[in-house]
């Protein structure tokens, strides 16, 4: 289907956020980084931020009028032709923005949306953003439409009917059904195969985007699932039978999870993450090398309760040790202490307080601590292969070498 940020391939882009009393700067400056990250996977060329103290954001044009001239100021200076802001923008505050600023507005829900799409491979990945994607859009139909007439270069035309918007409703509204449906028919499919995949243990890979989990899957697994440096690189779940001493389980790698990941995409991906649901453990995979890791820790840790409430047991894995960096603090600096002066040891021995021994620190990509992963692993998986079969000794004996 035709997404509504239309192509925004190489096009050059302005970024805009909010510091307010819950996001202070150090933040939102480092989500407009991860805001330009996801522009630049959806082919974009991000080259100027902007950001505004405000308590809220502004109903009628999220940031003030005095920065919104501002950045029209930008706009027409440096010929940029696209403007992101970092939050979902109401349809009221999209159309306002478009009549003042008029370029091509995209917020944060909508370009993870067009990453998803262009990202889709399966039929079932492209149901599930398609669904995402029209369920966004309904309520935002009269902009679509005024959008067209401006296509058209109808400058003091009428705007559509309200019978044209109508109509078109009914067909946002037949389609979402008829994806609904389809979507029904393919989990009922996928729930038979997992059924049929038998009764061995089950172990999921979950994570922040870009944490690396398809990199381990690939080591764990000797597999070659498709690993990049881009946000979201993983759509659709990928199950391999992984055997550790002569005690097989099947390994899943799973979408990853971003700060504000939008509620409809959460909902229409919600059989993909059925294999979460039905995983006996979870290794939660996170990038310690990331200023921000602890709050992307926090993500996860929300959305998987959102996604599955039954608490399940969990391995913290902090990959990427290779890439992790600190300064120390000279003995007579006396101001307090920030992420950057923590060494590893020391993020060790909190982790595995808080965790009851229950993390691995490690390196997928130089394969630093996979013995103590897989250790790890072994032990947790044996555990619940004992609880579920107290009676089978026999296979424990022919596992154990
Ligand atoms: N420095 C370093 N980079 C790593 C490590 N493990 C993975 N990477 C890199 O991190 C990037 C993301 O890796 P992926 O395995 O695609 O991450 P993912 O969690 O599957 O990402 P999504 O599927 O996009 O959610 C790639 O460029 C990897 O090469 C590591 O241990 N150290
Ligand atoms: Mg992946």
């Amino acid at each position: 289907m035709k997404t509504e940020t239309g192509n925004i391939d190489q096009e050059r882009a302005v970024l805009v956020g909010l510091i307010t009393a819950s996001q202070n700067e150090n933040k939102a400056r480092e989500y407009l980084d991860e805001l330009a990250f996801l522009a630049e996977t959806a082919g974009a060329v991000p080259e100027k931020k902007f950001l505004q103290r405000l308590d809220f954001a502004n109903p009628k044009t999220f940031v003030g009028p005095g920065k919104l001239t501002e950045i029209k100021n930008y706009l027409d200076e440096s010929g940029a032709g696209l403007v992101i802001f970092d939050d979902e923008l109401s349809p009221k505050q999209l159309r306002n923005i478009e009549g003042a600023l008029k370029v091509k507005i995209i917020d944060r829900t909508n370009l993870i949306l067009d990453i998803f799409a262009k990202r889709a491979q399966t039929a079932h990945a492209k149901t599930q953003v398609e669904l995402a994607q029209y369920q966004y859009m309904l309520p935002r139909l009269t902009r679509l439409w005024t959008h067209l007439e401006r296509q058209r270069g109808g400058i003091g035309m009428r705007g559509p009917g309200e019978t044209q918007i109508e109509t078109d409703r009914r067909i946002i509204l037949n389609r979402i059904a008829l994806l609904k449906t389809k979507l029904k028919d393919i989990d009922r499919q996928m729930a038979t195969q997992r059924e049929n995949r038998g009764k061995m243990v089950r172990v999921a890979l979950v994570g922040y985007t870009n944490v690396g989990k398809s990199t381990l899957m690939n080591l764990l697994s000797k597999s070659e699932v498709f690993a990049e440096n881009k946000l979201f690189a993983t759509l659709d779940t990928t199950v391999r039978k992984v055997i550790i001493g002569n005690l097989p389980f099947l390994l899943s790698d799973t979408v990853g999870f971003i700060r504000k990941l939008p509620h409809h995409l959460v909902e229409s991906f919600k059989s993909t993450l059925d294999e979460v649901r039905e995983a006996d453990l979870l290794l939660h995979v996170a990038d310690i090398s990331h200023p921000n890791f602890e709050e992307q820790l926090e993500v996860v840790a929300q959305t998987l309760k959102e996604i599955d409430p039954l608490e399940k047991p969990v391995i913290l894995l902090f990959n990427k040790i290779d890439a992790f960096s600190y300064t120390p603090k000279e003995e007579d600096d006396l101001s307090p202490r920030t992420r950057e002066n923590i060494s590893l040891e020391e993020l060790r021995k909190t982790w595995m307080a808080k965790m009851q021994d229950d993390c691995v620190f490690l390196s997928a990509k130089e394969k630093k601590n996979i013995d103590e992963l897989k250790d790890r692993l072994y032990r947790a998986v044996k555990e619940i292969h004992v609880r579920r079969y107290p009676y089978n000794d026999f296979l424990y004996q022919t596992y154990e070498d």
